[in-house]
């Protein structure tokens, strides 16, 4: 009976570990290990804006931001132009159910409170059928006192069989001096993601262990 039991917690912790419908977006070089640009759209008011770096001093009070996932992210910069944004995009197929995540972080030296709300923000537009979602917001009101918000999760799953279209962007809202920036890169899975995949693994290694000793002690 605790084998059965064993053996049942495994196989629920298998399926749970497999995503029963989902399966990842096509998207060239997501998460940017290629070491430029490849697969993705630039479009900005200053050459140089978006790069693809391995690390990159906080504008404001934050830590260094380092990869999510690999060696490399994607770092756009507003620039000094008012009111200009700096957008980094690619166009690609989905399923309904398929999935992508990544991970993003809004970057900022601008004074909390100031009327200079710099913002960047991330999202998807279904061409197909014309409805644009928006993933991430954020401006220099909301990652006070810092201005360097961490990196935040994002996962989007395709409601419907459609072309999509990813951007990133972030803006410099009311002032010609003090740029912003936003950060981009693939996602590993959560950390609790992670501790369930553990489990699984965990629990099938007991169940074989089991397994293996009953026909030891009946041979
Ligand atoms: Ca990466
Ligand atoms: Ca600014």
């Amino acid at each position: 009976m605790k084998k059965f039991i064993m053996s049942t917690m495994a196989a629920t912790a298998a399926v749970a570990m497999v995503p029963s419908t989902a399966s990842a977006a096509t998207i060239i070089n997501a998460g940017f290990e290629t070491g430029d640009l490849t697969g993705w759209s630039v479009n900005a008011p200053a050459a140089g804006l978006v790069s693809v770096v391995s690390s990159a001093t906080a504008l404001g009070a934050g830590p260094t931001y380092l990869p999510q996932e690999g060696n490399f992210f994607a770092k756009l910069l507003t620039g000094t132009g008012q009111d200009l944004s700096t957008v980094l995009s690619q166009t690609f197929d989905m399923l309904a159910g398929e999935t992508f995540s990544f991970r993003t972080a809004f970057d900022t030296s601008e004074a909390p409170g100031s009327s200079f709300n710099d913002k960047g923000s991330v999202g998807v537009f279904n061409i197909t059928d014309a409805i644009n979602t928006t993933l991430y917001s954020k401006s220099v009101s909301s990652v006070v006192p810092s201005g360097s918000e961490p990196w935040t999760y994002i996962t989007f799953t395709a409601p419907t069989d459609a072309t999509y279209f990813f951007s990133a962007s972030v803006k410099n809202v009311g002032d010609n001096i003090i740029p912003s920036a936003l950060y981009l890169d693939l996602a590993v899975p959560e950390p609790s993601t992670w501790a369930m995949m553990l489990l699984g693994f965990s629990l099938i290694g007991v169940s074989m262990r089991r397994r293996r000793n009953v026909q030891v002690s009946f041979a």
